[in-house]
Parts: C-alpha cells; structure tokens; sequence
C-alpha cells in the first residue's frame, strides 16, 4: 500500500501553544531547522497575523514522519475566527486539542470541544506548557473533565522532580522517558518509587477503554495482564469512534513529548478510510476533493486549499462543484506562506488549487461526471458586530464592493450589507478583530483605505396621540388649475401594525380615483415624517375633502395630502422609536455577574439566566438591549470572560426613545426642509 497521507487539525483556545506545537512538530520531523519565535511563526505567515501576534485564518504545513505525510492545520484560537474551522474539521483525519492545565481555561476548552463533539471529529487532548504545571498535571484529569463529553483517558503520568515535571511514564507502553530540550525523550528505568501509581493509572486508564470492551473487562476482573495488541486495538478504535478521548502531555516551547504525541496519532488516528467512512463517502468512484479554506493571494489570485478524500487530482483537470465547474491552472503543496507547485494530489494529500472562480469554502469537488452531493455544509454564524465603512477615496467606491464580495467569499462570516435606506455599507462579522482584519485586508491586499465608524441605526418615529387636520392645494396657472381639498384624521396604531389607510368620506366629496391618490400620498409621506425618519404604527383616515370638475389631479390630492399630515402628524405627538433586540448570551459561570452589569450598564432589561442547557460550567443570560447600545458589547463581554463569552441577538420590538437619548439622535439628523 502506498504511504498514508494524514490531515491532522491542531485546534484549542487561543494561547494554548498551538502555533508553537506545530512548530515543534515541524522541527521534530526535520521540516524546519529551528522552531521560531510568536510573530516569526510558520503558522503565522500573513501581514495580519504578524501584526497582532496571533493567528488568524488556519494554516497548512506538511512533515514527514516515519514514512507517512502528516498535513497539520494550525486553527486560530480566537472565537473570533473559530467559524473557519467548520469548513476545515471535516476534512481532518483528526484534531490535536491544544490545551493548559489550568482551571481558568476550562470554559475555553469546552467551547472548542463542543465544536469536535458536534462534528464528530475523532481528538486528543495534549497539555501543553507542562514544564510549568507539575502539580496540576496530576490533577489534570479531574480538572479538565468536565470540559468533554466523552471520558477523557489520562495516558501518562508525570515525573516530578522538586517542583518541575521532567518527564513521564507512557501507561500504555509502561516505560518512563525523561524529556530531552529540542529533542526526544530519553527511556529511563521506571523509578521504583513510581510504580504504584503507574499500576493505579494504568488501571483507571484500562478501566475506560474496557467500558468499550467485554474481553478487557474479562481481564481486568481476572486480574490477568492485557495483551498489548488488545490494548493499542482499543486505544485505536476507541478514539475513531470518539468513545475516548486520550490525553498526552508536554510542552511545545521546549520539545517535551512531541515524538511520542506523534507516534501516538500514527498507531491512534484514524487515516483517510475512517474519514471517509465518517463522512459517507464511497471508496470506489471518481476523484472527490473538499475545500476547506479559500484564499485571495494579492499576486497569485485566488487559491482553493482542498483535501484530496478520494483518486488522484491531477493539474489542467476540470472540476464541478455546486458553484459550477472550472479548470485546475496549477496544483501547490502548502507550507506556511511558501508552497510549491506539484503535478498532482493524491487522495489524503491537501493541496493548494490555483484560480477555481465559481468554487467557494466547504465545496466538494470531483472530476468525475456530475455534481457531487455536498458533504459538509455551513451555516453562516450570526455576526455579533457591525461597522459602516466609507472609503477615503470616492474613486475606490467601485472596487471596495468587489474587494468585500471576495472576502465575504474566503469567510462567510464577514456579511456586507447595502443600506439604502440609511446610505451606509455596512460590514458584520464575528467581533473586533474580525473586521479590523478585514480592513487591514482592503488596504495590505486591494490598496482600499476605508474609514470605518459605529453602523447606522435604524430609527423609526410615530404619533403618541390622536389628531386632525385639513389642507387645500390651490393654483391657479396658465389654462387649467390645481386643485384639492383634504381633511385627514391620524390616530396611534399599536406597535408593529405599520400603516392603515380608512377612507370615510360620505356622498362623493372625494372622487373614487382621487381616494387612491390621498393613499398614495399618505405612504409616500410617511417614508419621512416630521422628525427625519419613516413613519410607522400610524392609522390614517379620510375624513372629508373637495373636488374640482377640471381642475383636481391624483398630483393636486397628492399635494394636499401631505400638507394636511404635515401638520396632522405635527399635532399628534411625534416619537421617535427605537430597535430593542432580543440578546441571548453564552458566558462562563464566572463571568454571569459581569455579564448581567454590561446589560443594565445599557439601557437593557434583563429578562433572566440559567445554566446554559448541556454544558457544565457556563450560564445564558437573557435580555432585552436596544440596539443603539449593542456597539462594542462584544468587546466588553469578551474581555469579560477571557474571550469566550458570546452571544446571539434577533429583532425584539421598537420601543419609544425619548429625553435626552433622543435628542442626540434628532440632533444628529438632518432637518426635514419645509415645503
Ligand atoms: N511555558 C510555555 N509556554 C508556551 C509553550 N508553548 C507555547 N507557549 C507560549 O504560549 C504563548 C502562545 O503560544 P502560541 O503558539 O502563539 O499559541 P496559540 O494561540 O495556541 O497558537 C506564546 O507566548 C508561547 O511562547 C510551552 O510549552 N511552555
Ligand atoms: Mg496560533
């Protein structure tokens, strides 16, 4: 058989030492000469994630160990940019959860695996920064426990020396290793001193996999050693089928327990067959390849990062997905921002596919005759904050709307927004950061500088009361007149029921056709009443009104409509209205309190809090916001909970806005000109 082509997500919360494993990792199998420095990082390669020392969109690099290729994907941390996972996790033979022993990323590290657990995405948990945790590492297990679903199986225990761990005990294979800076560990004999807890360990750790397992169980209750064989079989299977989740240790800053993290994804993780098999795809038929990341190079244009699940892919083939179909110019394996060109992808490999136009993230592709069914598909995520964005230059006008389209196209989480009615674009994504990032983008790869301010609101104003009014549109020009004659009535309608037109005017004062015309005249008026913005939850009445045998028209009703509502709408008590939305939001228990305050901090209501249903650990906070004060609650709640808290908001109600909040949004609005 051909050597395995592997894809291995590496994924956790943000500063777990992802970036820094896959780094030790490419040092370890000879692909880099030495690991680098955060900012110098293979995964971090982009102008952006340069300048903010973190990663920002996933990043792909290939290594060799013993004979198989491994392509890992260093996932960003960020929730932020957490939705590009979803594109990338299905693809992946398995994921690597990069994580700290450390209580206060706990909720972080239930969030990420939530995302595994839903995707069913075989993982194992390595502990990163174990050099610095010696004593939390023994109480890892019952630390990090509550954070998965699915029994966590503890796979070493460390060897403390004084304060520092300095090495491990494999429970699988019974031998002691002392980690070895930048290098692989050393085997040691296992200290005598150490051998009852490794027999408890040890026990506890067969104990799980025996849940899974009637011969083991047999064993243990015998009291008979397992074989070997049986005991990596299990380990194997265990963690295709997600019953288990092993759990390694190390540190990825000094090259602690990466060979063995490596070897253990080698006998462990499941290979192409299991994810095909994870994802209903057939063995036999024609050349199948998902895309997980779009990208738009500045020189190279765009490039389709996608994983060959099934034959070979070869370079000038075409392609169909559901976009449509197009021709592969040129195949490239990944490695960090430098890639080279390769003649063609076999099945396992992930590769980089130059210029697919109509192929967008999360298609799947195949050579063959027909569209494939799509295997993975991606629900937008809710954006959480928004911009309106202006260029500088009204000449880029034109390009900043296909300079955004592509973007939106490389991340459905960015959503672009023409509002008319309040003359902005408006830009929404997954928070701050988000969307900073994706300005920076206008200007590092289009050349577009946007300035950016808070996103318009969109107000409404109505009546508080009823009222009368009648006006007469009279000229007199040339051969025939103008003329009309109309009395109105306006009266509050309850919140939400918009616009109602009555026409009760008796003995034909108003001609039928001239009826419509006051209609017609009434909607056009309210689309901007006498504060500045449309008019809504208003009833209109026709009361009375007169006609001339030559000289009316629809426009002379029209004219006399509007003149009568101006002042009708003037004398009833113009209020503006506000949107208040419905916020629902998802923070860790510890952070409930805080969370609570942000809302009463903004005018909002809160309605209540729970404990957020299936998870351990967080709470949903319920309330009402109005949307004028949701700008940068995104920012504040996220550092209120160590950047994992979150929420989603839907259109509530309008609610009357009045005092001095209101009068800073009328004095910010253009006075409505007489006439
Ligand atoms: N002490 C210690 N620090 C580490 C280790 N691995 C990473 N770090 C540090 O943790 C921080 C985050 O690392 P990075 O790889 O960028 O995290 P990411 O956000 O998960 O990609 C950096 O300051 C690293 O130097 C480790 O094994 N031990
Ligand atoms: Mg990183």
């Amino acid at each position: 058989m051909a050597a395995q082509h592997r894809c291995i997500a590496i994924v956790g919360p943000f500063q777990s030492g992802k970036t820094a494993l896959l780094e030790a990792i490419l040092h370890r199998t000879g692909a880099i000469d030495r690991p680098g420095r955060v900012g110098a990082r293979i995964g971090d390669t982009s102008p952006e994630a340069r300048a903010h020392g973190m990663s920002v969109e996933p990043a792909f690099a290939t290594a060799q160990f013993l004979g198989e290729t491994f392509t890992f994907v260093d996932c960003p941390g960020s929730i932020e940019f957490a939705h590009d996972l979803r594109a990338v996790l299905p693809a992946c033979d398995a994921a690597i959860v990069v994580c700290e022993a450390d209580a206060r990323k706990v909720p972080a590290l239930e969030l990420t695996l939530r995302e595994l657990e839903a995707a069913g995405i075989p993982r194992l948990l390595f502990i990163n920064k174990a050099e610095t945790a010696a004593g939390s590492l023994r109480e890892a297990l019952a630390l990090l426990q509550p954070a998965s679903r699915v029994p966590l199986l503890m796979r070493q225990v460390p060897l403390i020396e004084g304060e520092a761990a300095v090495g491990f005990i494999d429970l699988a294979l019974e031998r002691a290793f002392i980690w070895r800076e930048q290098a692989p560990s050393e085997v040691v004999a296992l200290p005598d001193g150490e051998l009852p807890r490794e027999k408890a360990e040890r026990f506890m750790m067969l104990e799980r996999l025996a849940d899974h397992d009637d011969a083991l169980m047999e064993d243990l209750i015998a009291e008979v050693e397992p074989q070997a064989d049986r005991v990596f079989a299990d380990l194997a299977s265990e963690l295709r089928d997600g019953q288990v989740v092993s759990v390694l240790f190390g540190s990825a800053e000094h090259g602690h327990g990466i060979t063995r993290l490596l070897k253990a994804l080698r006998h462990e993780a499941p290979g192409l067959p299991g994810t095909r098999a994870r994802l209903g795809v057939a063995e036999e038929g024609a050349p199948l390849v998902q895309v997980m990341k779009t990208l738009h190079t500045g020189f190279g244009g765009k490039l389709s990062v996608g994983r060959v699940l099934r034959g070979t892919l070869r370079e000038g083939e075409a392609v169909t997905g559901s976009g449509g179909s197009a021709r592969v110019a040129a195949l490239t394996r990944l490695a960090g921002a430098a890639g080279h060109r390769v003649p063609e992808g076999q099945a396992g490999e992930v590769v980089g596919l130059a210029k697919l136009d109509p192929i967008g993230t999360a298609e799947t592709l195949t050579t063959g005759p027909g569209t494939p069914d799509a295997l993975v598909t991606l629900p937008p995520p809710e954006p959480v904050h928004a911009l309106a964005l202006r260029v500088r230059d009204r000449k880029d006008d034109v390009r900043l709307s296909a300079a955004l389209a592509k973007l939106a196209e490389e991340d459905p989480a960015l959503i672009v927004e023409h509002r008319a009615e309040l003359g902005d674009l408006r830009l929404s994504g997954q928070g701050e950061m988000h969307l900073r990032v994706a300005v920076e983008r206008l200007a590092s790869r289009f050349g577009i500088g946007v300035e950016t301010a808070p996103a318009r609101i969109a107000y409404r104003e109505t009546i508080r009361g009823p009222a009368e009014a009648r006006a007469r549109h009279k000229k007199q020009t040339g051969g025939h007149g103008q003329f009309a004659d109309v009395a109105l009535a306006v009266r509050p309608l309850p919140r939400g029921e918009g616009f109602s037109f009555e026409d009760e005017v008796v003995g034909g004062a108003v001609p039928r056709q001239y009826i419509a015309s006051v209609e017609a005249g009434a909607r056009a008026f309210t689309t901007r009443g006498p504060l500045g913005f449309p008019v809504v939850d208003i009833a209109v009445t026709l009361k009375d009104g007169a006609a001339h045998a030559v000289d009316s028209s629809d426009a002379a009703f029209q004219a006399a409509t509007r003149l009568a509502l101006e002042e009708a709408l003037a004398k009833a008590g113009p209020v503006l209205l506000e949107p208040v939305l419905a916020v629902s939001m998802a923070v860790p228990s510890g952070a409930t309190a805080k969370a609570t305050g942000l809302v009463t901090a903004r005018r909002g209501q809160i309605l209540g809090f729970d404990a957020r249903p299936g998870w351990s650990g967080w709470d949903v906070v319920e309330a009402l916001i109005p949307e004028a004060e949701m700008t940068d609650l995104i920012v504040e709640l996220r550092s209120a909970t160590a950047g994992i808290g979150t929420f989603t908001t839907r259109f509530d109600h309008r609610a009357e806005l009045t005092g001095r909040a209101a009068d800073a949004v009328l004095a910010r609005q253009p006075v409505r000109k007489a006439g």
